[in-house]
């Protein structure tokens, strides 16, 4: 699974069971983004890796397909038990590969034994439809067939929890399955694919390829035997990998991000709100979808809301993510750090204000990894590029407004729709709030991070194609209608014409 040199470690593809190097031999170097250490080397795949594991997949399929489905869901069970058994492993070489503090990797790995133990659960219902036939002596039901061989493209800052959305939905479904994880955080799907291959995963069932967007996901998406394909990732990928797929009418879900608010009306708990605030926007230094990247505050609370923001995003630790007293990790990569610090300018230029932050960190240990200090943008107006665009960053723009009606208005106008919440003491601004709140996922008297895993995940306009993970929304993804008629009249009987 691994060869060791005298430091530096090379990892391997999973393919039919077997951990092999790419077929080209070549590795890219995974780095810690907190300090640049290297972590290993990850193989750097291509079209002919691709072709081995789907091959592998398909072979695999109907030995998987026709495992009763609660035996299916055995096997996701002991996935769950030993994520849980190796959470503090898997949670600290997390950290070491993404950056997220140590408190919040293990959430991400407890995602991960959450939906695992929910979907395995689901091996034992799997509903389907029984309905009344319209004619005598016959049956008529609805069952789910798996799609087939399915791609799970995944991100990095998630990079356990997503991996196992996905690919547990699929596999409790009957498919099987190529992941192929983001170049950044290999080493954590690594680690997800042997708890599956310990849990006794037959061998082809799952596979993993390791490599680029553009050298590995590509082929895999344009791949005749990919039935199906759920990629979380940027809006601009995932319009393409869309486009692609449509081309052979492959069944597509995508997650694609937010820009995701957070309401304060006059009447909150304004410290219930900082707190939310606070963890909804600087909780994985911003690096969520879900993360709170607006702040739209009722004008009578403003002035005071934003100071008592100013106090505790300036406390804030900024360290590696493997250190207690880290508050915020670093961001993923330098160019992500200098893509959110280029969001500075242009809140200048449109005349917002930096009223804490907006610096790239590099006090002493600090300038070894991509730190970028929480940033809190006030005087931000409707329609300025950092009130509309994702920057995935420690930062918050504060827009204040004089209604709730507005403040639903301003939330509901982004071309994204994924979370979003409100803090107030008001029940009827609150029922207001969810009816016309129009994201995917609305918390009331919260943060807009944290979704459970046993509701659907995903979002409006462009956060995604109308599909939902995680809950039952992932089964209507991985699964494909099937109908079924049985006459047992021993006669022809025509439906819509015999009485
Ligand atoms: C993501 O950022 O893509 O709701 C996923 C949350 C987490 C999942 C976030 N449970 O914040």
């Amino acid at each position: 699974m691994a060869a060791q040199t005298s430091e530096i470690t090379t990892y391997q593809n999973y393919i039919g069971g077997e951990w092999v190097d790419a077929a080209s031999g070549e590795t890219s170097e995974n780095r810690d983004p907190a300090t640049g250490e290297l972590i290993g080397l990850f193989p750097r795949s291509g079209a002919e890796d691709v072709n081995r594991a789907v091959a592998a997949a398909r072979k695999a399929f109907d030995g998987w397909r026709l495992t009763p489905a609660p035996k299916r869901g055995e096997i996701l069970y002991r996935v769950g038990q030993l994520l849980a058994e190796r959470k503090e492993e898997i949670a600290r070489a997390l950290t070491r590969e993404m950056g997220k503090v140590l408190v919040e990797a293990r959430g991400d790995v407890q995602e991960g034994v959450d939906m695992a133990f929910y979907m395995a659960g689901e091996g034992r219902r799997l509903f389907g439809s029984i309905v009344p036939s319209e004619l005598p002596n016959k049956a008529a039901y609805g069952v789910r067939d798996p799609l087939g061989v399915v791609a799970c493209i995944t991100p990095w800052n998630f990079p356990v929890a997503i991996p196992s959305w996905k690919t547990m939905a699929a596999l409790i479904a009957g498919n099987t399955v190529v992941l192929k994880p983001a170049t950044d955080t290999p080493n954590s799907a690594r680690l997800l694919v042997q708890v599956y291959a310990d849990a006794g995963l037959p061998p082809g069932v799952l596979n993993l390829v390791c490599g680029t967007g553009s050298e590995v996901g590509t082929p895999l998406v344009q791949h005749p035997d990919v039935a199906g394909i759920s990629f979380t990732g940027s809006n601009e990928v995932g319009r393409e990998v869309n486009v692609e797929a449509a081309r052979q009418f492959k069944r597509v879900t995508l997650e694609l991000g937010g820009k995701n608010a957070i309401i304060v009306m006059d009447d909150a708990d304004l410290e219930l709100a900082v707190d939310g605030i606070v963890w909804s926007a600087f909780g994985t230094t911003g690096q969520r979808c879900t993360a709170a990247s607006r702040l739209i505050v009722q004008k009578g609370v403003r002035a005071e809301l934003e100071q008592r923001l100013l106090e505790r995003a300036t406390k804030l630790r900024l360290g590696p993510g493997l250190e207690e007293t880290t508050d915020v990790g670093p961001l993923i990569s330098r160019s992500q750090r200098d893509r959110v610090h280029s969001y500075m300018a242009v809140a200048r230029d449109e005349g917002a204000r930096i009223l804490t932050g907006g610096e790239i960190a590099t006090d002493g240990d600090l300038a070894q990894g991509n730190f970028y200090t929480p940033t809190l943008l006030g005087d931000v107006r409707p329609g300025m590029r950092v009130e509309q665009e994702e920057i995935f960053g420690p930062v918050l723009s504060i827009i204040e407004v004089e209604t709730l009606a507005e403040a639903i208005a301003v939330n509901n106008n982004t071309r994204y729709g994924l979370s979003s919440s409100i803090f107030t003491n008001n029940i009827n601004a609150a029922q207001t709030a969810m009816r016309d709140l129009t994201t995917g996922i609305v918390y009331i008297n919260a943060g807009t991070i944290g979704a459970e895993i046993q509701l659907p995940f995903g979002g409006t306009r462009g956060t995604g194609n109308g599909h939902r993970e995680a809950g039952l929304g992932a089964l209507e993804f991985f699964t494909e209608w099937k109908a079924i008629y049985i006459d047992y009249s021993g006669r022809l009987q025509r439906a819509q014409i015999d009485a």
